[in-house]
């Protein structure tokens, strides 16, 4: 049996899974799991992930759910070629470790509390919330300075910190104090294949449903 992932397009943390996988050419099959309608709520999603998130992996029996956790699985066991994806070297391994940590704990969370309550209760963007995530967004602009986010080559970690980071940009957030950041999330949707059929769409929709929102939530004001 080969590997299925569970995920829906316009997912931030299934749409870095995606990338990975193509990047690693590796076959999957793709089950949707749209959350728009509840269907992470089936009993039969239940039951393989109990806590009904995608992306959810399962490869040869083995389910794995947060999608960091894949990225890492991902690596160790398919990038035998790319060894510079996710090194075996605790330094520079822990430099990675270090970068998804952050986008995980801080870039987001602040992501999703400064942009989410936009979307949900047609509200305007808390502008202390914003501030927090433009800090945030200011910390990845000091750590490309070698061009990528974990030094200077690609490593796993740029392909959840540009999944994040190209969202953020198709909100239309300002991003004219991150020239480093900018040019990031274009170099990585260069380098990354896949990008324009498996996470520019997703980006787009997601940003499109917030345009609308922030429109709403503006004439309402
Ligand atoms: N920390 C998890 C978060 C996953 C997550 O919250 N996914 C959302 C879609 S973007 C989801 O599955 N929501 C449905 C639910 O929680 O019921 C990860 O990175 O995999």
């Amino acid at each position: 049996m080969g590997l299925e992932l569970y995920s829906f397009y316009p997912s931030v943390p299934c749409r870095m899974v995606r990338l990975l996988l193509e990047h690693l050419e590796l076959d999957v099959d793709v089950k949707t799991v749209d959350t728009l309608k509840g269907e992470q709520m089936n009993p039969d999603f239940i039951q393989i992930n109990p806590q009904h998130t995608i992306p959810t992996l399962i490869d040869d029996g083995l389910i794995i759910t947060e999608s960091r956790a894949i990225l890492m699985y991902l690596a160790n066991k398919y990038a035998k070629e790319d060894e510079n994806l996710y090194p075996a070297d605790p330094e520079k391994r822990a430099v990675i470790d270090m970068r998804m940590c952050f986008d995980l704990g801080t870039l987001y969370v602040r992501f999703i509390d400064a942009f989410w309550p936009v979307i949900l209760q047609k509200v305007l963007p808390d502008p202390v919330k914003v501030a927090k995530l433009d800090e945030a967004i200011g910390y990845v602009e000091a750590f490309l300075k070698d061009g990528f986010v974990a030094g200077s080559e690609l490593t796993i970690a740029d392909f959840s910190m540009a999944a994040i980071l190209s969202n953020i940009k198709a909100f239309g957030h300002d991003m004219s104090n991150f020239p480093e950041v900018s040019s990031y999330i274009e170099k990585c949707a260069g380098m990354m294949k896949g990008w324009d059929e498996l996470s520019q769409p997703g980006a787009d929709m997601f940003g499109n449903w917030y345009k609308a929102s922030l429109a709403e939530a503006e004439a309402a004001a």
